[in-house]
């Protein structure tokens, strides 16, 4: 026989158990681990690499170099609550109801609303809420009845108080001369003026917070200059058991910082030339680089999606405690830039490559789409707002078509941007009035929105209604 005709089968056979084998590690492959770090008032220019000149964050800069900087990226809404719903259901205000900021008390997200977490956690994912939470603060509201496994955290601001419903742990800590009866007396306070916030400041009860471990509070008032380390420490210890478990994660990393009141730890406290609110941002930049350097220590780096970003721009009028939203427009309640586009970085060495600066217009609600394609989970029966952008994470340089951005202001959509282009019909402060005229920018040549174009440009205005008429009867 020909040996050549013994050896063609035999090298068929080789390449069809080479293929099966490939595609078995593609059919049990383990799907990304992810970590998300959701910083709180954090300005867009408050970064060493987006242009701050006083605030040292140099394991930023580097996470940056290591994946892509996004110039262009919009939370979905500039207040915590209504933009944290977005960043975890992938949906704009109007349609998750979540319109503006949740005070101590019996509101939330609906638990109808399916969170990233509820979403990854049918795939395996072992799924950790650490941090702020701000998206309702009773039981039925708290990270553990919306997907996660565990939490850890302020459930809200940490400028507020004592929540009407929150149960005590046996073994709570109390601090500064607090007491078990004093803080039960401090809640049902809150209870019966659970709608007169001046009522429950006047009491002196404004900055001090719960920290609480899933459902029950264990430290009250919360020891605010240690949480940081703290935060991290929990997110360094979920990641380590999660792998022992052999799952991959989920984490939902939300320091309570920079948002007033301001802390540092002492390690941090007086080290920036940027004050009290640059050493809150240099001691969050440290523990990033620990949480960096523990996955690439126990092997995870590869396989481990990092975003970091924060939850609306600086809170104007606060003095040396404000951040800075560099050339942008105002600040966080504003539908101006200054409010919307904050800093993002994304890290995924291996998948995303590394150095990428990416002014795609993109947001918050692109990423519940864009983690779905990379986890491999099928999409939800029900209406997502967001876009996949795995295509574009893993090519930055490649061409990118953006989809229209519409800007959120109580819940309900007030401006859009589609391209360059910028339309508020009734301006973008907070407190809008019907008869403030259509104010339209041209954000590539006017990125501080300064120059008003409407009057030049009525075409663009229609075209720009019309998108946000479509985009309203969607709802
Ligand atoms: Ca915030």
């Amino acid at each position: 026989m020909n040996p050549r005709l013994v050896f063609m089968p035999v090298l068929t056979l080789l390449g069809l158990l080479i293929f099966a084998a490939v595609s078995a590690i593609g059919a049990t492959e383990r799907p990304p681990n992810i970590v998300i770090i959701f910083t709180d008032d954090q300005g867009y220019a408050d970064l060493g690499c987006y242009g701050s000149e006083s605030i040292r964050t140099p394991r930023l800069d580097r996470m940056a170099a290591e994946g892509v900087r996004f110039t262009n990226f919009h939370v979905a809404a500039s207040v915590c609550s209504a933009s944290r719903a977005s960043l975890l259901t992938g949906r704009y205000s109007s349609r998750h109801g979540v319109r503006g900021v949740f005070v101590p008390g019996n509101n939330g997200l609906s638990p109808g609303e399916l969170t990233l977490a509820e979403f990854l956690r049918p795939r395996g994912y072992a799924t950790a809420c650490i941090g702020k939470w701000h998206l309702g603060d009773a039981p039925q509201f708290l990270p553990t009845a919306q997907g996660f496994d565990t939490y850890l955290g302020i459930p809200y601001s940490n400028d507020m108080y004592v929540g009407p419903s929150q149960a005590w742990a046996d073994n709570a800590t109390f601090r500064d001369g607090w007491t078990r009866e004093r803080a039960l007396e401090a809640q049902s306070f809150v209870k019966n003026n659970v709608a007169n916030r001046a009522a429950i400041e006047a009491k002196g009860l404004r900055d001090l917070v719960p920290l609480m471990e899933g459902q029950q509070i264990v430290e009250f008032p919360a020891d605010q200059a240690s949480l940081t380390r703290r935060y991290f420490d929990r997110a360094l210890d979920f990641i380590d058991r999660a792998s022992a478990d052999k799952k991959p994660f989920f984490v939902y990393l939300t320091p309570a910082m920079p948002h007033v009141p301001l802390f540092a730890s002492s390690e941090f406290l007086g080290q920036s030339p940027r004050g009290l609110y640059g050493d809150t941002v240099e001691e969050i930049d440290y523990h990033v680089g620990r949480l960096l350097d523990h996955l690439a220590a126990r092997g995870l780096d590869e396989n481990t999606l990092v975003l970091f970003a924060s939850d609306n721009g600086p809170w104007l009028g606060k003095g040396d405690a404000t951040g800075s939203a560099g050339t942008f427009r105002d600040g966080k309640f504003s539908t101006y830039e200054g409010g919307l586009r904050v800093p993002a970085i994304i890290r995924w060495p291996t998948r995303i490559p590394a150095g990428q600066t990416s002014d795609a217009l993109v947001s918050t609600i692109d990423l519940f789409p864009t983690l779905a394609r990379f986890t491999r989970t099928p999409l939800p029966d029900r209406a997502l707002d967001g876009h996949d952008l795995s295509a574009h994470l893993l090519t930055p340089s490649a061409p990118f078509a953006s989809q229209p951005y519409f800007c959120m202001n109580d819940g309900q959509p007030v401006g859009v941007i589609s391209g360059p282009w910028k339309l508020l019909p009734h301006g973008g402060k907070r407190n809008l009035s019907p008869e403030t005229p259509p104010e339209l920018y041209n954000l590539t040549d006017d990125p501080g929105e300064k120059t008003n174009l409407a009057s030049a440009h009525p075409e663009k205005i229609r075209e720009l209604k019309a998108l946000l008429h479509i985009f309203s009867n969607s709802l």
